[in-house]
């Protein structure tokens, strides 16, 4: 899988085939509404299907890789029925990985940032796989309890140097890596805005970068809206990201996020 990442900004539907999921999970659990799902974000104009298996929410109760790999295979195999469009796997599981690679998946995204697995390394040295690497303080288990930095861009920017160098010396170069600072994963409300407020400063390590803030709590916090009310909040953040040199977006309404980084890449390339 290559990734081309140019003026436009990728845009990254997520498809959660998981019962628990905070905002969508247990929405698209039969094959028919797993289809419909994709077809959706396909004609919305998706660049890319991330598919998630176990949910990440703060708390969640971890799953078997036979479970997982039983919610993730049927669905990555109704995507390429469809479409040759690329697909990410969303799992921290080098084994997960691996048979999502196999059925046609072409892009990793692990939250722990190579740091769960310690076989993932090996399958993205092996494969040659573009790897997603999100930070996030703590586990998914106690992310939320008391997050707590004394510079929140300069320690996510450090973990990502570490994790670069680590994953150099095990053979596996930089530019197999996007970067994601992970929003919400044991960050405050004010961490979150902080990390928005200062998104050029990533781009700094020379690695795309990619934010996950659809639908999260910190838009609920500020607005007082509920989890399937944020999709018009989500769509102007990914505006601004776009502004600021993200190269993807995960997102679950990808038509309200296609419209909004389109007109922000038109105003950037006006005179
Ligand atoms: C993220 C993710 C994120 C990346 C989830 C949710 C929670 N992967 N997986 N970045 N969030 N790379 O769907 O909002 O922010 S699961």
């Amino acid at each position: 899988m290559h990734l081309e990442f140019g003026p436009k900004v990728l845009v990254m539907g997520i498809l959660n085939v998981t019962p628990d999921s905070f905002s969508d999970g247990g929405c698209f659990l039969s094959e028919g509404s797993i289809a419909t799902q994709i077809d959706t974000m396909l004609q919305a104009g998706a660049d890319i299907i991330d598919v998630g298996g176990e949910s990440t929410r703060p708390f969640a109760e971890p799953v078997s890789i036979a479970e997982e790999l039983d919610r993730v295979l049927p669905a990555i195999r109704l995507i390429r029925q469809r479409s040759a469009i690329p697909i990410s796997i969303d799992t921290t599981k080098a084994e997960v990985a691996r048979k999502a690679l196999a059925e046609g998946a072409g892009i990793i995204n692990d939250i722990s940032g190579l740091r769960f697995d310690r076989d993932m390394v090996s399958l993205a040295r092996e494969t040659g796989t573009p790897v997603i690497i999100m930070h996030m303080q703590g586990t998914p288990s106690d992310m939320q309890v008391d997050p707590h930095y004394d510079d929140v861009v300069a320690e996510i920017k450090s973990f990502f140097a570490e994790r670069l160098a680590w994953a150099e010396g095990n053979g596996v170069p930089r530019k197999q890596f996007i970067v994601d600072p992970g929003i919400g994963f044991g960050k405050t409300v004010g961490h979150n805005l902080t990390i928005l407020k200062r998104l050029a400063e990533f781009s700094e390590l020379g690695c795309p970068v990619l934010i996950g803030h659809s639908r999260k709590s910190f838009i609920g916090k500020l607005l007082g809206l509920e989890v399937d009310a944020r999709d018009a909040a989500t769509a102007a953040i990914s505006a601004l990201c776009a502004q600021k040199g993200v190269s993807i977006l995960r997102v679950h309404d990808v038509g309200m996020t296609v419209q909004a980084v389109r007109l922000a890449e038109a105003i950037e390339q006006s005179e």
